[in-house]
C-alpha cells in the first residue's frame, strides 16, 4: 500500500491535520489505536482559541466544526470570595475564542474526514515507523486479528501524544528534551454538574479551584492539593466539600465520572522532525492546563504542517517544511511562558505555603494589575486569544 502522508493518531492533532490536507487533495491514512468510540469519547480540553478558529474558518471548515458553540465571553477569577471579571472578547479586539469541548472538535473532525472519503483505521496495533531518514519511509501495524500492514509513503506525521511511538522511533542523540516540574499537585474531576455562567478560577488560603464549562449540563473542575497528599483516595464527598469552601459555591453537587491527577509538568522537544517524520501536538510538546494551550498548540502545529506539506507537494516547495519546527517551537515556548506565567500569579497569590509571604504579595500585585490597567489586561487576553506573528 502506498500514500502521501501516514499520519499516526486521531488525537485534535491528527485529525485536524488529515482535514486540512484533505481539504487540498492530498492523501493520507490515519492510524488510530484506540476504537472510534474510546477517541470520540475522550474528555479533556474545552477551550478552542481564536486563533484555532480562525483555523478552521479559513480552510472552509467553520459549519463542520464551530456551528453552535458559545464564545468565550467573560473569565471570572475569584479572590478570597471577591468576584472580578475579565472580559476576554472586549480586551482582545473581538477575537473571541469558543468554548469547544475536546470530544466535540474530534467527534465532528471525525466525521468530516470520514464523510469525504477519508482513509481513517481504528484499533492499528503496534504501530512502527521505518527508513525516516530515507526517502521513501514506511509504516507498519497490525489489526487485532494479527493481520499484518504495511503502507509506503512520502511524509509521516507523528500525532500520537506524549506516549506515542513517533518521539519515541527518533534516535535520541537527534532530539533535546526540555522539562520542568512545576511542584504543584493538580487533581482534575469531571461531574454531570451545571456548567458554570463562565470560565472561573477561585484563587484563596484553601488552594486553588476552577470550574469550567464542558457542555451545557458538565463540568470539569480543579483543585490544588499539598504535596504529599494523594487526592485518588479522596472520598467523592470530600472533593466536593472542597470545591464549596474554595469556589465559594454551598450548592455544588452531582455525579462524578472521571477523577485525573494533572501532571504540572512541562515538556518540549526540539527540534520537531526527523527525516521525513514531523511531530505535532502533544507528542512534542505538553503544557500546564492554565492558559488552555494544551490542544490549541496541536491545531495551530497542524495547521503548519499542513501548509507546508502543501507547498512541498504542490510546487516542490520544501523552504516551508524546512521551517516547520522552529515555527512552531516559537509559539511553543511563547505559550510555554504564558502558562508558567498563569500558574505561577495563581498559586501564588492563594495558598503561601510553598511561596512564602513575599512571594504572595507579588502575585497578588501581577493579578491587581489585571483589573487595573488596561493595556495589561490586553496582553493578557491577546494570548488568551492566540497570538499571530
Ligand atoms: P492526544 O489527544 O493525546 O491524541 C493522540 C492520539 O494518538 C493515539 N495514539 C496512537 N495511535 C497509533 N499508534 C500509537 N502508538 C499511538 N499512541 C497514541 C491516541 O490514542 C490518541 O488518539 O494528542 P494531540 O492530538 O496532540 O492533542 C493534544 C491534546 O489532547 C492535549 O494537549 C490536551 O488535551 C491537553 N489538555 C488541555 N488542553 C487545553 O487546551 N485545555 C484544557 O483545559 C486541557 N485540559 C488536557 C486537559 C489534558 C488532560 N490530560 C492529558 C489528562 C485535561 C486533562 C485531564
Amino acid at each position: 500500500e502506498t500514500t502521501r502522508v501516514a499520519i499516526i493518531g486521531a488525537g485534535p492533532a491528527g485529525i485536524t491535520l488529515a482535514n486540512l490536507l484533505q481539504r487540498n487533495g492530498i492523501e493520507t491514512v490515519v492510524l488510530e489505536v484506540r476504537g472510534r468510540s474510546y477517541v470520540e469519547e475522550r474528555q479533556r480540553a474545552g477551550v478552542l482559541d481564536h486563533y484555532g478558529g480562525r483555523i478552521f474558518e479559513e480552510a472552509g471548515l467553520a459549519g463542520e466544526v464551530l456551528a453552535g458553540v458559545p464564545d468565550q465571553t467573560l473569565l471570572e477569577i475569584r479572590t478570597d470570595g471577591e468576584p472580578r471579571f475579565l472580559d476576554l472578547r472586549a480586551l482582545s479586539g473581538g477575537r473571541s475564542s469558543r468554548m469547544v469541548p475536546q470530544q466535540l472538535l474530534v467527534r465532528r473532525l471525525l466525521a468530516t474526514y470520514l464523510a469525504g472519503g477519508g482513509d481513517l483505521r481504528f484499533e492499528a496495533l503496534d504501530v512502527a515507523l521505518h527508513d525516516l531518514d530515507g526517502d521513501t519511509p514506511r509504516v507498519t501495524y497490525r489489526d487485532p486479528d494479527g493481520t499484518e500492514h504495511e503502507i509506503a509513503c512520502a511524509y509521516v506525521a507523528g500525532c500520537d501524544g506524549f506516549h506515542g511511538v513517533s518521539r519515541r522511533s527518533i534516535p535520541e542523540e537527534a532530539l533535546a528534551t526540555y522539562t520542568f516540574d512545576h511542584g504543584i499537585g493538580w487533581y482534575t474531576v469531571l461531574a454531570d454538574s451545571p456548567a458554570p455562567s463562565y470560565p472561573l478560577f477561585a484563587v484563596s488560603e484553601h488552594g486553588l479551584a476552577a470550574h469550567f464549562p464542558r457542555g451545557p449540563r458538565a463540568s470539569r473542575f480543579y483543585l490544588q492539593y499539598r504535596a504529599g497528599d494523594d487526592p485518588r483516595k479522596w472520598p467523592d464527598e470530600d472533593t466536593w466539600q472542597q470545591l464549596r469552601l474554595r469556589l465559594g459555591s454551598p450548592d455544588l453537587a452531582g455525579t462524578i465520572t472521571d477523577r485525573e491527577i494533572v501532571e504540572m509538568r512541562s515538556f518540549v522537544v526540539e527540534p520537531m522532525e526527523f527525516g521525513r517524520l514531523f511531530l505535532v501536538g502533544d507528542a512534542a510538546h505538553i503544557i500546564t492546563p492554565l492558559g488552555a494551550k494544551g490542544m490549541n498548540l496541536a491545531v495551530s502545529d497542524a495547521h503548519m504542517l499542513a501548509e507546508a506539506l502543501i507547498g512541498a507537494e504542490r510546487g516542490g516547495d520544501r523552504s516551508a517544511l524546512a521551517g516547520y519546527s522552529a515555527a512552531c517551537l516559537r509559539r511553543t515556548w511563547d505559550y510555554q511562558e504564558f502558562s508558567r506565567w498563569f500558574s505561577e500569579m495563581l498559586h501564588d497569590a492563594g495558598d503561601d505555603t510553598d511561596a512564602g509571604p513575599f512571594r504572595r504579595r507579588l502575585a497578588r500585585a501581577r493579578m491587581d494589575r489585571l483589573f487595573s490597567s488596561p493595556p495589561a489586561a490586553a496582553a493578557f487576553a491577546d494570548m488568551m486569544a492566540g497570538t499571530t506573528y
